[in-house]
């Protein structure tokens, strides 16, 4: 099965009220696990590349990685470039097969977001390819004291129709309280779902939470247990995205659960077994791992049988 694009596993989702996950790829092993468990969940899947992914692993053994998992494994994918900011990099992606780019120019002024996020509409739709943007910054709500402050940070729902209509995007990633990362929230995890529900009236189109990771107790467990220097990570429960999914969110991001569980299984099999020099036997269980956290995360977002 050939990739299909962003819009068409997200227009679905919209229509149907579901989410599907993108899952940050760095290396064969997270792919494969991520793989496994959208084939035998039914699941559509979008595979998120970083540009520090892509200077990691390099563009064609990624492209190529994943036209293989999706061939071999005959399932629905799109893949994706995760926070566009290189337009050498975005217009490398879309030359080089894949289906659906993240320009974030969320930084810039909203109408210098604007205007650079049209010209990667233009580039991108001439190629068949699906776009994604942000509006506002990821920041913990809780860091952020006054109203005034709140609404410059986070996104403003009547700049996010307008922005919608004149850049012609196929989805948007409203910062409504996340942000990136393993320490999310100090305290109570909160996110603006007032804001949230507006964005969407407005909009009418899918829309993408960054920086969903749960981060699972069951996956910290195993990473504190085994040395690692994660204790009070803190991610969005369970309950916020499936609120945030019946508001309007159809794609949910996850990168840091993955991190968490693979570091997990490594240092488990370091610390069990330290004479231990396969790295089929080190990375094998690391995928395993990955493979487990997906398997919750389709239940949890509704996308199994979706495929
Ligand atoms: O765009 N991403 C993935 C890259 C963030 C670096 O971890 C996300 O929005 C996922 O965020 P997270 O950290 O919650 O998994
Ligand atoms: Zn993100």
């Amino acid at each position: 099965m050939p990739l299909v694009t962003g819009k068409e596993i997200l227009g679905k989702a919209d229509r149907e009220g579901y989410a599907v996950g993108a899952f940050n790829i760095n290396n064969m092993e997270i792919l494969q696990g991520i793989t496994r468990a959208v084939k035998e969940k039914a699941s559509p899947v979008i595979f998120a590349v970083s540009e520090g992914a892509i200077k990691y692993a390099g563009l064609k053994y990624i492209i190529a990685m994943v036209r293989t998992a999706v061939e071999d494994a005959g399932i629905t994918a799109a893949l994706h470039l995760d926070h566009g900011q290189n337009l050498e990099m975005i217009k490398s992606c879309i030359e080089s097969g894949f289906t659906s780019v993240m320009i974030d120019a969320s930084h810039l002024p909203f109408e210098d977001n604007l205007k650079e996020t049209r010209k990667v509409v233009e580039i991108a739709h001439a190629r068949g390819v699906s776009v994604e943007a942000e509006l506002g910054r990821l920041k913990g709500v809780e860091d952020i004291i006054s109203v005034s402050e709140r609404d410059a940070i986070l996104v403003d729902p009547d700049e996010a129709k307008r922005f919608v209509v004149e850049t012609g995007i196929d989805s948007l990633a409203p910062a409504i309280g996340t942000s990136h990362g393993a320490f999310k929230f100090k305290g109570e995890a909160k996110l603006d779902f007032d804001r949230l529900k507006k964005v969407k009236e407005g909009c009418r189109i899918p829309l993408v939470l960054h920086g969903a990771s749960s981060v699972p107790e069951w996956v910290l467990e195993k990473a504190v247990k085994y040395g690692g220097q994660v204790k009070g990570a803190r991610g969005v429960p369970e309950e916020a995205i499936k609120k945030a999914i019946a508001l309007g969110i159809n794609k949910v991001n996850v990168d840091t659960d993955l991190r968490l569980a693979l570091v997990g299984a490594i240092r488990e099999v370091l610390t069990e077994t330290p004479q231990e020099i396969d790295p089929r036997k080190i990375l094998g269980p690391a995928r395993d791992l990955i493979y487990k956290v997906v398997m919750e995360k389709v239940e949890l977002l509704g996308s199994g049988g979706k495929a």
